[in-house]
């Protein structure tokens, strides 16, 4: 990806909008597994960031679950705001930020840092879920399963709000690659709102070739450029063991790194995350070098 020289690593050690602790290590472990000498390696100047003060459990610890459904929730939205502050100022600088989660709910953040750069951001989310759910259709409480449709202006009013911009993002330009575990409101909100959602099942039928195509057509196509959301739960549990709710029947290891080297051919990337990696339920740190390697294609290594 030609456009792309300048790295920032953000690292966000953060696992309160999770449900099972542990990705809060998440950012070390991807670093240690060798990521900044493999962006290196590649051409790119890298710079890590150190990671900003990160809110722990505190006000809302032992977690209850409001009336609201929204577990952590000032954790969650204070966080944000400060992660959407250091997003804001990477491309302020002209750089691409690259986030370490961390829990999905971080998206929220990082998206509210690219809407007031980018005013029409396309974006591709990873996921064998689709992080579609408001209070009203949460099985759980947990904000990493409402972050995509908070970007969407949807959810609790503090979460929508954060950063100031609603909505982030607009469900013409969102894709979702690799579902395999949707609840019945969040089926409901993909069909009420058109979003193009490429399940497991249509990766079988299709090839990871063809969803790519489409996906880089509807998230780039009309866009300012694209923001890549990865949960690493989008890939099998057989290549990504340490993440805290795997679902069987992903992404294989070849699946994902070609979705993230067309991603990176296309030239239209201007951001990206990587989440929920919990080197608590990992064996050998394979999931966090998973995670390393993939962000290592979608940012320019090739295998010839
Ligand atoms: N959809 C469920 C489960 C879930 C969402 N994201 C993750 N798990 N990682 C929920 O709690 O919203
Ligand atoms: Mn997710
Ligand atoms: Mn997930």
């Amino acid at each position: 990806m030609s456009a792309v020289k300048d790295i920032s690593v953000l690292c966000v050690p953060f696992d309160l909008g999770a449900g099972r602790k542990g990705v809060r290590l998440g950012p070390h472990a991807i670093l240690q597994a060798g990521l900044e000498r493999r962006l290196r390696g590649l051409g790119l100047q890298v710079e890590v960031l150190q990671p900003f003060p990160v809110p722990q459990a505190g006000i809302s610890e032992p977690a209850v679950r409001t009336e609201e459904a929204l577990l952590h929730l000032d954790e969650v939205a204070g966080l944000n705001e400060l992660l959407a502050q250091a997003v804001w100022g990477i491309l302020g600088r002209g750089r691409f930020p690259l986030v370490l989660g961390g829990d999905h709910s971080i998206a929220i953040g990082t998206l509210a840092g690219i809407a007031p750069h980018l005013k029409n951001p396309g974006v591709i989310w990873f996921d064998a879920h689709s992080d579609l759910n408001t209070p009203e259709t949460s099985p759980s409480g947990n904000i990493h399963g409402m972050s995509l449709a908070a970007a969407l202006g949807l959810g609790h009013d503090r979460l929508v709000r954060i950063g100031g911009i609603t909505p982030k993002i607009k469900p013409e330009h969102t894709v979702i690659i690799g579902a395999r575990s949707l609840d019945p409101g969040e089926k409901e909100r993909i069909r009420s709102l058109g979003i193009r959602c490429f399940t497991m099942h249509e990766i079988d039928r299709m090839g990871i070739s063809r969803v790519m195509e489409e996906a880089l057509h509807i998230a780039g196509a009309g866009t300012d450029g694209i923001h890549v959301s990865f949960d690493i739960d989008s890939m099998d549990p057989g290549e990504a063991p340490g993440t805290g709710t795997p679902v069987r029947g992903g992404l294989s290891y070849r699946e994902a790194h070609c979705a993230l080297e067309m991603l990176s051919e296309s030239g239209l990337v201007r951001s990206a995350e990587v989440v929920e990696v919990n080197p608590v339920l990992d064996t050998d740190n394979k999931t966090a070098r998973l995670a390393a390697e993939l962000m290592g294609s979608l940012l320019g290594q090739r295998i010839l």
